[in-house]
């Protein structure tokens, strides 16, 4: 059970990282960018999982303190990789909805020196689950910094054809369900080449999530996906890990 109060001792005590794991392309196989991952080394518990700790920090409102702490982190460290390669940071709905998310990406972007464009925010679709009139017009003020977005989890609960309408998000994520059940499944394969077609057709590149054999990504290329990502390719490594990978790679 994760408690408010550990969680802000946990920032404050310098308790978070970020792990990072790398986007592959399907056209030649070299790393285009990596995606940061909140970890938690509690002192007693051990490493606590996101999924467990970031509803308890969009409740309270310390994912706004941890988001930008992230941002900013994940900037620095991007800004020591080699020039095109990108990081894609995880932005919660309750961020986009808070004011000041474009000052903080500025804010991050300027200290790290990082060009706009080599920044990628991550969001995930239930943003659009209590859509205000703000939404959309959050989303295009994030755009206009210059930053990648992506379309994060794409197909999971809550989806609908029309946010992408509302919105034209650069790069759409299949979310790994659809990417574990394409071998077993025709239907998950027929689901994932209707929205690799309808990705392509409003100009948007693909990434699929949770890759973790070989024949995946012999169907995913043969069905026009542009990257994936998964424990195939590598599992989310420390920050300092990341360079050497990229050296060793391919
Ligand atoms: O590796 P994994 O267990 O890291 O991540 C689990 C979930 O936590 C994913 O849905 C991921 O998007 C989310 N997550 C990981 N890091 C962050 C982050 O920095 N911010 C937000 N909002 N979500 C994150
Ligand atoms: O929601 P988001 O896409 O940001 O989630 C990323 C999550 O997916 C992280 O928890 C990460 O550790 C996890 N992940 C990354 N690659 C794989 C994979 O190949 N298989 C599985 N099962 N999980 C993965
Ligand atoms: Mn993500
Ligand atoms: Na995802």
């Amino acid at each position: 059970l994760v408690l408010e109060r550990d969680l802000r001792e946990a920032i404050e005590r310098g308790q978070l990282e970020l792990h990072f794991q790398p986007k592959v392309s399907l056209r030649d196989w070299t790393v285009t960018g990596f995606e940061a991952l909140l970890r938690w080394n509690h002192p007693e518990h051990g490493p606590i999982s996101p999924v467990e700790f970031i509803p308890v920090a969009e409740e309270s409102g310390l994912i706004l303190q941890m988001g930008e702490w992230a941002l900013g982190q994940a900037c620095l460290e991007a800004a020591r990789w080699p020039d095109p390669l990108q990081v894609a940071v995880n932005i919660s709905p309750v961020q986009v909805m808070a004011q000041n998310l474009p000052d903080a990406v500025q804010r991050a972007l300027q200290r790290s020196g990082l060009a706009p464009h080599r920044l990628e925010l991550e969001i995930t679709e239930s943003v659009f689950i209590n859509e205000t009139r703000g939404t959309v017009e959050r989303l295009h003020a994030l755009g206009r910094l210059g930053v990648q977005i992506a379309l994060d989890d794409f197909g999971t609960g809550y989806s609908s054809l029309a946010y992408l309408r509302r919105f034209p998000f650069d790069t759409l994520k299949i979310d790994r369900a659809f990417v574990r059940e394409l071998l077993i499944s025709r239907d998950a394969r027929s689901i994932v080449r209707n929205i690799l077609a309808l990705a392509q057709s409003l100009r948007m590149s693909t990434v699929a999530e949770g890759v973790e054999e070989p024949m995946q990504v012999s169907v995913l290329e043969a069905e026009g996906c542009d990257m994936v990502q998964g424990y195939y390719a590598s599992r989310p490594m420390p920050a300092r890990d990341v360079i050497e990978f990229v050296l060793n790679w391919g």
